[in-house]
């Protein structure tokens, strides 16, 4: 049994008999399932909430709570049970659905609520390097109340890497929110069976997001963010990810009537075939971001 991704529930929740987790998130193009870990699958710890589970070296912790009160504290604590679920190995990916992620609640979007949260969490288990610590990862919008988390990590050795055209998330200045996003833009691990993980990309260079209004000019800042971190990426891999095959790709839009456009770019670049490609309706974590791209190559699993 592998642990599978479905979009387009009408509730966000964990299945882990059959190892799945349904996101309120309506698909619009594409098969609407991701595997996320292949293989033989041992689920081996569970609640109401999350479970956590282990094959061939990788887990995968996943978590969906109600957001009953501040969502900055539903964050934090869903943050230090994934820390203790997944002590002792290595984070490469985590992918964070937040409920109504553009609303200003007392004065703060909730996506800054949870990007504060997120940090407490981060610091209290890695302390002032915790930067050194952060992953691949996104963070976009659901369609219902669940705060569902989830994350692979790995027995081996997790590298992270930063793009060179964009500002470090975790450096972003204080106008984008009272503590900055903890991510990296990319993670890998080398060696025999690689992955490989790039984070949710948008029209953000340096710090700015860029080509307001205009979804054309999101999607060519967004492939050339997407060309130059797979470029370090495979070079710092060593220079050849052709043998891990072609990627699995996920597109977030704001406007469902964007999809075909953003199918339309994916069959221009070389990262994946459109048979591996979902395309949901999500709101993104800057208001005015359209679309957000983000592309895994996940370790082969016997
Ligand atoms: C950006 O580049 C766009 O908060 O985990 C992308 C990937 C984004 C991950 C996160 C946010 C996150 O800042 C948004």
């Amino acid at each position: 049994m592998p642990i599978r991704v479905i979009f387009g529930a009408n509730h966000s929740h964990l299945n882990p008999d059959y190892g799945e987790i349904h996101l309120a998130t309506p698909l619009l193009e594409g098969a609407g399932q991701e595997v996320i870990c292949a293989g033989s699958v041992d689920v081996f710890e569970r609640s109401e909430e999350h479970f956590v589970s282990e094959s061939n070296g990788w887990l995968v912790y996943a978590s969906s709570v109600p957001v009953n009160g501040p969502l900055a504290d539903c964050a934090e604590d869903l943050y230090h049970q994934l820390f203790r679920c997944l002590d002792g190995s290595e984070i490469v990916r985590i992918w964070n659905f937040v409920p109504a992620i553009n609303e200003v609640v007392d004065g703060l979007e909730n996506y800054r609520a949870f990007c504060f949260g997120r940090h407490e969490a981060f610091v209290a288990k890695f302390g002032g390097r915790a930067f050194d610590s952060f992953c691949a990862a996104s963070a976009v919008g659901v369609n219902d109340n669940q705060l569902t988390v989830f994350a692979m990590a790995t027995h081996r050795r997790a590298h992270h890497l930063e793009n060179p055209l964009q500002s470090p998330a975790y450096r972003y200045p204080e106008r984008y929110g009272p503590r900055p996003p903890s991510f990296s833009r990319s993670s890998y691990v080398a060696g025999e069976s690689p992955a490989l993980y790039i984070s949710g990309t948008a029209a953000v260079r340096g710090s700015d997001s860029i080509a307001l209004g205009d979804l054309a000019g999101q999607l060519e800042v967004t492939g050339e963010n997407l060309d130059r971190i797979i470029a370090e990426s495979v070079a710092a891999l060593g220079g050849d990810i052709t043998h891990v095959g072609s990627a699995i790709g996920r597109a977030y839009v704001r406007r469902p009537e964007d999809a075909s456009t953003v199918m339309a770019c994916i069959r221009e670049h070389a990262w994946c075939t459109a048979d591996r490609f979902n395309i949901v309706h999500s709101d993104i974590c800057r208001e005015e971001l359209l679309v957000e791209i983000e592309l895994s190559w996940p370790a082969a699993l016997a």
